[in-house]
């Protein structure tokens, strides 16, 4: 389903993904008629009439794209890998919102034989990980805090993002291993790409030039 050809909808997520795309959109003459922080609407009319944002959970973004609600949209590689599709095109690394997504655990932690309990919100991408290595291990799905599941013995180790580290150390935890570094993404619709290539491509042309000059 493409609704409204003559109007390119663009879906971001609340909160720091949102902060860092707003001065790259601004970059490109893109700018919301109202301060997406403060204002409750959901969808935002910006100075380009043939352009509007959606403010939806980060990990809505790729449904909302895939299923071309959204013509496009700025997702974190975590939510990406995470997400089950493939109507999906990623064609720039919009090196904004980096971080790492990491292994950790508490920094006394006994020696687990056998099999480690493993909190995260990233199930998918922390099964694929200790496949990788052979290793046996029960993850436990939780949807925030994984900080706090090593402190209270629901877990032996944690996968959860990583910036400055600031959060690990704070509950006595360290960090063991590197799954991945993550950074946003501009997610675009297959349908869009080819149904309103006239509007979509300068968009996507222009946020890549931006990107890598
Ligand atoms: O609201 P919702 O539950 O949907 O998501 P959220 O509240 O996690 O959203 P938000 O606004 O924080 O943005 C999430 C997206 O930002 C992620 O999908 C990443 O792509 C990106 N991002 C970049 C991060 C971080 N850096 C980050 N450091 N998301 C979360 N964190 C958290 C991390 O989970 C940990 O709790 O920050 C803490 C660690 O930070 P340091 O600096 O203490 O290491
Ligand atoms: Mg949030």
């Amino acid at each position: 389903m493409i609704a409204m050809p003559e109007i390119l909808t663009i879906a971001v997520s609340k909160g720091r993904i949102l902060k860092e795309s707003l001065p790259l959109l601004a970059r490109m003459d893109i700018v919301p008629l109202e301060d997406p922080e403060t204002s409750r609407k959901l969808v935002l009319e910006t100075n380009r009439p043939e352009i509007r944002l959606i403010v939806v959970r980060a990990t809505d973004v790729p449904v909302y794209v895939e299923y071309g609600a959204a013509d496009a949209g700025i997702a974190g590689k975590d939510v990406l890998l995470e997400y089950d599709g493939d109507g999906l095109y990623e064609p720039v690394d919009l090196g904004i919102a980096c971080c790492r997504l990491m292994l950790a655990g508490a920094r006394d932690r006994p020696d687990t034989t056998g099999r480690a309990r493993v909190a995260t919100k990233y199930v998918k991408t922390t099964r694929n990980y200790f496949a990788e290595l052979g290793r046996q291990v029960e993850i436990i799905k939780l949807y925030g805090s994984m900080e706090l599941a090593p402190i209270l013995r629901l877990a032996d180790l944690i996968v959860d993002l990583v910036d400055t580290g600031g959060t690990l150390k704070a509950n006595g935890l360290v960090p063991l291993d590197k799954i991945a570094d993550i950074s946003s993404r501009l997610v675009v619709n297959k349908a869009s790409m080819k149904m309103k290539q006239a509007l979509l491509k300068p968009f996507v042309n222009n946020l890549a030039r931006l990107v890598n000059p």
